[in-house]
This record gives C-alpha cells, structure tokens and sequence, in this order.
C-alpha cells in the first residue's frame, strides 16, 4: 500500500466553470482518486477555491456584494457542483482560509530569510480618479503588441502577451473608466526567482518519467529567460493575504494560491478535529511525507506556476517540504467549432450539464474524450453516440439482461448447476489480459487508453453473452444456462469495481444490486467470478443509461450556442 497526495488546480472563485475547465484538473485527479482508493492507496485528495486577487473583487463589485461575502456564497456554491459531479476530495478549501493565510506568510518570510526576496521600488498606475493603484485587471488599454484594444495589464486576451499595466498605450481604469492616471513610485516585494535557475533546470531535468507535454512547457519559460524573471508577489489590494508591515498590500494570488494545497491539507485535518502531525505527514518530509507519492492535476495554462513559481517557493525555503513527482497536465477542451467562452456564456457549465443528465453520463464522455495528447473537441454528435453505445447499449444493456432473463427464469438468486466451459475459459482470459492492462494504464495516467480499455472489458462480457446464448441454451439444457448466467452475475459486479473511477453512480447502483460489499480489485479474475455464489439474492438494477435521442440532441446543441443568463 502506497501513500499518494494528489490535487487538482484550484478553480477561480470567480463563477460556474465550464465542462473543459472540469476535464482539465478536478475530473481527471477524481478519477485516479477513485482508482488509487480503489487499488488500497492511502489517499489524500485536495482542492479549494482560488479567492484572491483582481477577478474575485472584480466579480463581487458588479455582484453588488462585499469580496467576503461574494467569495463564501460562490464557495458554496462550486462545493455543491463539485458534489454532484462526485468529485471525491478529502477536502474542498478555500484559499482565504486562517491556514492558508499563515503558510503564505511563513513561505514569505523563510524566503525572505534566504534572501529570495527583495523590497523594490517600483512603478505602479495610480488612478486619481479612484485614488488607489490599478493592478492587473483594474486597467485595460490598448496592447503595444497587437494593438488589441481591450488588454488587461496583466495580460493581452487576443495575442497572450504577459502584461505589466505600464505597458499599456492609453489607459484607462476599469473601476471608473477614467483616464485620469499617472504612474507613481511603490515599494513592492520582488521573489528573486532567476537566483534558483541552476537548481529548477536540474530538477526538471530528473524528472524524465513527466510527459513532453509538461517538460516542454517548463522548459520553454526557464530557458527564455522571461518565464524566471525576479517577479512582484504583492499587490496593492485589500482582500488577499496581508504582507507584514506593509499596509495595504496584500501577496500576489499566484504566490498565495499554490501554497492553499498545504492550507486545505491544514483545513482538512482541523475539519477532522486531528492536530497538525496528520496534515504534515503528507507534506513535511521530516515528518512523515518521505514515501509520499504527489500528483498534481492541471490545464496546461498553469503548468509554468507549478514548475516554476511554486517550486521555487518550496525550494527556496529550504526546509523539507515535499515537491511534487508528478505532473498531469491537460490540453484544451473545445467546443463544438470554437472555444468556451466564460464571458460569452458559450458552451455547457457545470451546473447546466448537471441540470439536464446524471453526472455519470458527462463523467463518462469527458473522461474517454480527455485532451490528453492534443486540444480535443466536444460535439453533440459525438457525446450522443458515446453515451448510446459505450453506456446503454453495451455496459447498461448487459446488466439488464442478464438480471432480467435471471430474474424471468431462476428468481432473483445466483442460479445453481452447471460448470463453467470453453467459453468462460476463453473470456476469462481475455478479461485477465485486459485488467491487467487497464490497471497499467491507470497506474500510469493514461486517461483515454484506461477508457478504451474499459469499454473492451465490457464489449468482451456482451460477445460471451451474445455467443453463449443462454436464452437459446435454457430450451435444451437448464443448468448450462444456470452456469452462464451465474458468470454472467459475477461479472456485473465486477464491472462495477472496474467501472467505478470512471462512473460512480452506476458503479454502486450495479454493486447494491448484486448486493455484495466486496469491491476488493479482481487481480484474481477467476476467484473475481466466483465472489457471488449460487444461492445469493440479487435485485435488478436501476442503472439503465437512457438513450439521447436526435431531437433531445438538437434541442442542447441550440440551447448552450449562444448567450448564458
Ligand atoms: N486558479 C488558475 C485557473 O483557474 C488557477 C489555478 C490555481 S492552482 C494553484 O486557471
Ligand atoms: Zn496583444
């Protein structure tokens, strides 16, 4: 049994996320989750709101509310989302949290006492119309790259050029829309991240099991130069993690959000009513988190964070914190021709992808479809045909049947008599052939081959029961179709140990049917299908995946192309 510490990149608090923000983080580390549970792993499984920062007082203002309040509300309301998606976490924080506060400025100050940090003067907009400093989204104008129009300071959105908001030509507050601006002189803390290049070069460059997707990205901005820049990790805000004697700045989201892993961890074990050893034995090396495993989850838009900026705040603290082993991170999600668009409402939210299927269906499509090796697509046409064929005509077909035809002729009990022949002899071989692989494949992250696998497992129980025709056989000879059936039974419950990292509620609506608490992993196929033995009460399950029909599909695909309210 291992010990593994997995999280996913922390939403934005900023509102509802669309269904390519859930492949790209929080459903990908679920499922492995799930799996490594599943497996026997000790599991940790952390994620939280990303609170700080301009985005979140943004949202709060044109909501009308105080940041406070806003961020609490939208809190609730992600945790509620990511409940009905079942995504498992040990614990969903939040980065405003006591904890987090607390670590945010011990990292601060271990890296100020390792002369990472400097206090520089640096030059800011002030807004005298506001009369405040305008960071990051606070100012628009127009981009000295493209010439966009409406460029963030922090960021162009047409060209993505990274920003500094005095690099905008004529600009102009977002608060107030005034141009009444100057550039004033502030005192900001620099993180002196081009000192720890030798150090993150090396790093990476041991890290040769991480995926070129991962590596290229963190190469890329370590050897420009531009990506290790010494950065400001302050800010001239009022809701964020204060800087100790510095009133009126507050850390730089992205120094604080990072940093809210270990502060949920803290989080959890105060929820647990447990003392600080059990959230420091996943992550302090000196206590306890030297034969931890760390997974983390992300969008390849915030791989540069994690490779870099994170690594050199655990690094450059120099005391033993675990640094992560692993990265997964994800391509694009698409959208039927074009992008999601948060601002242009275009595409399925989570909440409206709950509002109109069980999470299972969209779990089961967005998991086999993951953007794993390019940007993938979601189309209608293609979410209707997988859920139709993977789901109702092959694993939800199988289950009906054979419960059905069981129930019609033998009662709902295992049937007795019969041995099991060839055929079951040949399945399971194949099935002990591609459980192996499948285990492979999760073991390594390989998200669409795990599914491809999966869906052959059950293709394989739908051949044998196609082939051995125990509806035919039952005529001639009763206790051969008592014999398939029971295998049959079996197999359903084996699906549902299998199947349940991908799709969780009709893993555990097939299990409570075969009413069987032993989810145990079948490394064993044959004694796997024998774990129901004949004379056990089962139900028929409610599991049945409805069809998508063509009107239903066409009614969606109109629905979310256009303008969200
Ligand atoms: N909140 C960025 C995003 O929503 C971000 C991730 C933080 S992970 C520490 O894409
Ligand atoms: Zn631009």
């Amino acid at each position: 049994m291992a010990r593994i510490l997995i999280t996913s990149a922390l939403p934005y608090i900023n509102g509802i996320k669309h269904l390519g923000n859930l492949v790209g983080s929080q459903l990908p580390a679920d499922l492995y989750a799930r799996y490594c549970r599943g497996r026997g792993h000790e599991v940790m499984f952390i994620c939280a709101t990303d609170e700080h920062g301009t985005p979140a007082e943004l949202a709060a203002a044109k909501a009308g509310i105080p940041v406070a309040d806003y961020c609490a509300q939208l809190h609730k309301v992600q945790a509620d989302i990511a409940d009905g998606f079942r995504l498992s976490f040990d614990h969903f924080g939040r980065s405003s949290s006591p904890q987090n506060h607390e670590l945010t400025q011990h990292f601060a100050a271990r890296l100020a006492d390792n002369n990472l940090i400097e206090e520089v003067s640096d030059k800011q907009v002030y807004s005298k119309t506001d009369k405040r400093f305008l960071p990051d989204r606070y100012i628009e104008g127009t981009c000295p790259n493209c010439g966009y129009e409406q460029a963030r300071g922090d960021q162009c959105d047409e060209c993505t050029k990274p920003l500094s908001p005095v690099d905008l030509i004529e600009p102009y507050s977002t608060i107030s829309g005034s141009k009444d601006l100057e550039v004033r002189e502030t005192k900001h803390l620099f993180l002196r991240q081009s000192r720890m290049v030798d150090q993150l070069d090396e790093w990476i460059c041991s890290k040769s099991d991480w995926s070129i997707l991962t590596t290229s990205i963190a190469k890329k901005w370590l050897d420009d130069g531009d990506g290790l820049r010494d950065r400001g990790i302050t800010r001239d805000l009022d809701w964020g993690v204060p800087v100790p004697e510095m009133p009126g700045k507050v850390f730089y989201v992205w120094f604080d959000a990072p940093i809210e892993y270990i502060g949920a961890t803290a989080e959890w074990a105060q929820t647990q009513g447990l003392d600080d050893a059990a959230w420091q034995r996943w992550w302090r090396t000196d206590k306890g988190a030297d034969d931890v495993r760390y997974v983390q989850f992300m969008g390849k838009d915030n791989v540069p964070f994690h490779t870099l900026s994170f690594p050199v705040t655990i690094m450059g603290s120099n005391e033993p914190w675990k640094l992560v082993d692993y990265i997964k991170s994800f391509n694009y999600l698409n959208y039927d021709g074009g992008q999601f668009s948060t601002s242009r409402g275009r595409g399925v939210f989570m909440d409206q992808a709950l509002s109109i299927l069980p999470s299972d269906y969209w779990r089961w499509w967005l998991l086999s479809h993951a953007p794993e090796n390019s940007d993938s697509e979601f189309t209608w046409e293609n979410f209707q045909a997988s859920v139709n064929k993977d789901l109702a005509d092959v694993l939800g077909n199988f289950a009906s049947r054979v419960t059905k035809f069981c129930r019609a002729k033998f009662g709902e009990v295992v049937p007795e008599g019969g041995e099991y022949g060839a055929d079951e002899k040949a399945l399971i071989e194949t099935l002990t052939k591609r459980i192996k692989a499948y285990g492979e494949h999760m073991d390594a992250m390989e998200i669409r081959k795990s599914a491809a696998e999966l869906r052959a497992i059950w293709v394989a129980g739908n051949e044998y029961l196609q082939t051995a025709a125990p509806w035919s056989k039952f005529k001639t000879d009763p206790a051969a179709a008592a014999a398939i059936i029971r295998l049959s039974l079996n197999l359903i419950r084996l699906y549902a140990v299998l199947s349940a990292p991908f799709i969780p509620d009709a893993a555990k609506a097939l299990q409570d049917a075969m009413k069987c608490a032993d989810t145990s992993w079948p490394d064993d196929v044959q004694a796997a299908l024998n774990t129901l033995p004949a004379g056990h009460e089962f139900t028929v399950p409610e599991v049945t995946f409805a069809k998508i029909s063509d009107a239903q599909r066409e009614e969606w695909q109109q629905q979310f192309s256009g303008k969200r309210d």
